[in-house]
C-alpha cells in the first residue's frame, strides 16, 4: 500500500478524563462528584476500584503534559472536574482548582500542544445530584453558569471546546441501566434525563457565543455506532431503524437539526411518558448550532428481531478487543460518510478512539501491543479514506493517553497507549504510542 497522507495541520491528539486520571480527590477544595459515591458504594465497581488516586495526574501533570511532548503529540482533550471549580456545583467557586486547569493549559500551550476542553465527563458534583441530579432542568442552567466561568477563565488559551462528553451514556448507562453513576434503574428518568443534558448542552453553545471567545470553536461529542442488520429481512431492518435511532439519531438530531426523532419521540412518549419538552426548548435548542461534532467510535451493532424483544444483538466473528468490543475499522468510515451526507456535518474531529487489550506487560521495559497498533492503524487508514471522500474530519484523539480508571470495570481494562504501573505511578510508553509519534512526525501512515 502507498503512503496515506494526512491534511495538513491535521490535529493528532489524545484525549483523558478527569475523573480517570486525576486522583487528589479531596485536594484543594474539590467538592464531592456522583462518582466519588458511586465507586464508594460497596459492589459497584469491579474489585472495589476507586478514582481516589487514579493516575495521579493532579499532581504528576507536568510529567505528563513533558511525556506527551517528547511522543509528538498535537493535541490533547482532557476535561475539566465541576466539583474542583465549583465544589457545590454552583455560587463558591474554588479558586485552586481554577488555577490547576490554567496552570495545565499553559504547560501544554509552553509544550506546542493545543488544549481542548471537555466541560462534562461525568463528574457531576454530587451536590446537585441531591437536587435531583440532570432530571432537574435547573441543572441545566446552573452548567451553562459553570461553562461561562471556564469561558471566562481559559478562553483567552483554549480555543476548542466540547459541552458535553457521550450524553447517551450519561442518561441511559447511569438512570436506565444502573451501572454508571447515580445508578437509577428507571428508563423515563433517563429519557428526561436525556432532554435536560440536550438543553445543557444548546445552553452552554449559547453561553460561549456571549463569552466573546475570539477563534473559538464549541462542539459536542456523541457516542456514535452505526447498527447493521444481521439479515435482510424486514424485521431485522426495524431492529437496526430502532436501535440507531435510540442511541444515535436521539442525540445527533436534536444537536444538528434542533428537533427529536419522530419514531423514537413517539415510541418514548408512548412507554415512558417522556421527555418533558416545555414550550420554546426545541425552537432554543435549534438557535445553538454547533461549530463541529466530535465523535467517539470504539464498535459497531449488528441486529436482528429477537423472538421477545425488538432488538437482539448479534456476535459476528471477528477479532474482539478486551472490552468484548468487535475490531471493525469500515464502521468508523461508514459513520464519517452518513455524519458527512445526511447531517451535513460541518467539522468533525474522532474524539475518542482507541482499545483495551489484555497482553500489556512490561518486558525489558516494553510493553508489545500489537493489537492495540494494528487496532489504531486500521482506524486512522478509515479514517484517511474517508477524508479522501469529501469528510472533513480535521483531528484525532486517540483513547487514551494512559491507562486509567475504566468506570464500573476499574483499573481491569487498560486502554492507554501509555502504560500505568498503578503502585509506582511509573509511565512508560507502549509500542502503539513509540508509533503514534512517527505518524505524527510524519504526518502519513
Ligand atoms: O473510558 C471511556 C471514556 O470515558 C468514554 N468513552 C469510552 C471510553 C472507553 O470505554
Amino acid at each position: 500500500m502507498s503512503k496515506l497522507i494526512f491534511p495538513e495541520n491535521f490535529i493528532w491528539g489524545v484525549a483523558t478524563a478527569s475523573y480517570q486520571i486525576e486522583g487528589s480527590v479531596a485536594d484543594d477544595g474539590r467538592g464531592e462528584s456522583i462518582w466519588d459515591r458511586f465507586s464508594h458504594t460497596p459492589g459497584k465497581i469491579l474489585n472495589g476500584d476507586t478514582g481516589d488516586v487514579a493516575c495521579d495526574h493532579y499532581r504528576r501533570y507536568k510529567q505528563d503534559v513533558q511525556l506527551m511532548k517528547e511522543l509528538g503529540i498535537k493535541g490533547y482533550r482532557f476535561s475539566v472536574a465541576w466539583p474542583r471549580i465549583y465544589p457545590q456545583g454552583r455560587g463558591q467557586i474554588n479558586r485552586k482548582g481554577i488555577d490547576f486547569y490554567s496552570s495545565l493549559v499553559d504547560e501544554l500551550l509552553n509544550s506546542g500542544i493545543e488544549p481542548a476542553v471537555t466541560l462534562y465527563h461525568w463528574d457531576l458534583p454530587q451536590a446537585l445530584q441531591d437536587l435531583g441530579g440532570w432530571a432537574n432542568r435547573d441543572v441545566a442552567d446552573y452548567f451553562a453558569e459553570y461553562a461561562f466561568k471556564m469561558y471566562d477563565v481559559l478562553g483567552d488559551r483554549v480555543k476548542k471546546w466540547i459541552t458535553h462528553n457521550e450524553p447517551w451514556v450519561v442518561a441511559f448507562l447511569g438512570n436506565a441501566f444502573g451501572v454508571h453513576a447515580p445508578g437509577y434503574k428507571d428508563y423515563a428518568l433517563a429519557v428526561n434525563v436525556s432532554h435536560n443534558l440536550i438543553l445543557s448542552h444548546a445552553k452552554a453553545v449559547q453561553a460561549f457565543r456571549q463569552s466573546g471567545i475570539k477563534d473559538g470553536q464549541i462542539g459536542i461529542t456523541l457516542n456514535l455506532s452505526p447498527v447493521y442488520p444481521a439479515s435482510d429481512k424486514a424485521e431485522d431492518m426495524e431492529a437496526v431503524q430502532l436501535l440507531d435511532g435510540c442511541q444515535n439519531r436521539w442525540f445527533l438530531d436534536p444537536v444538528v437539526y434542533g428537533a427529536y426523532p419522530e419514531d423514537i419521540l413517539a415510541l418514548y412518549r408512548e412507554k415512558f411518558n417522556a421527555p418533558v419538552i416545555k414550550d420554546g426548548d426545541m425552537e432554543f435548542i435549534a438557535q445553538q448550532p454547533v461549530d463541529f461534532i466530535g465523535v467517539n467510535y470504539y464498535s459497531r451493532a449488528v441486529v436482528k428481531k429477537g423472538r421477545e424483544t425488538n432488538i437482539e444483538h448479534v456476535r459476528p466473528e471477528g477479532v474482539y478487543t478486551e472490552m468484548d468490543w468487535e475490531v471493525y475499522p469500515e464502521g468508523l468510515y461508514d459513520l464519517l460518510i452518513r455524519l458527512h451526507k445526511d447531517y451535513n456535518a460541518p467539522v468533525i474531529y474522532i474524539t475518542e478512539n482507541g482499545a483495551a487489550f489484555k497482553d500489556d506487560k512490561i518486558v525489558d521495559d516494553m510493553v508489545d501491543d500489537q493489537e492495540r497498533l494494528d487496532y489504531l492503524k486500521s482506524h486512522f487508514e478509515a479514517a484517511h479514506k474517508a477524508i479522501q471522500d469529501g469528510v472533513k474530519l480535521k483531528g484525532y484523539y486517540v483513547w487514551s493517553f494512559m491507562d486509567n480508571f475504566e468506570w464500573s470495570y476499574g483499573y481491569s481494562k487498560r486502554f492507554g497507549i501509555v502504560y500505568v504501573d498503578y503502585d509506582t505511578m511509573r509511565r512508560t510508553p507502549k509500542k502503539s504510542a513509540l508509533w503514534y509519534r512517527d505518524v505524527i512526525e510524519n504526518n502519513s501512515l
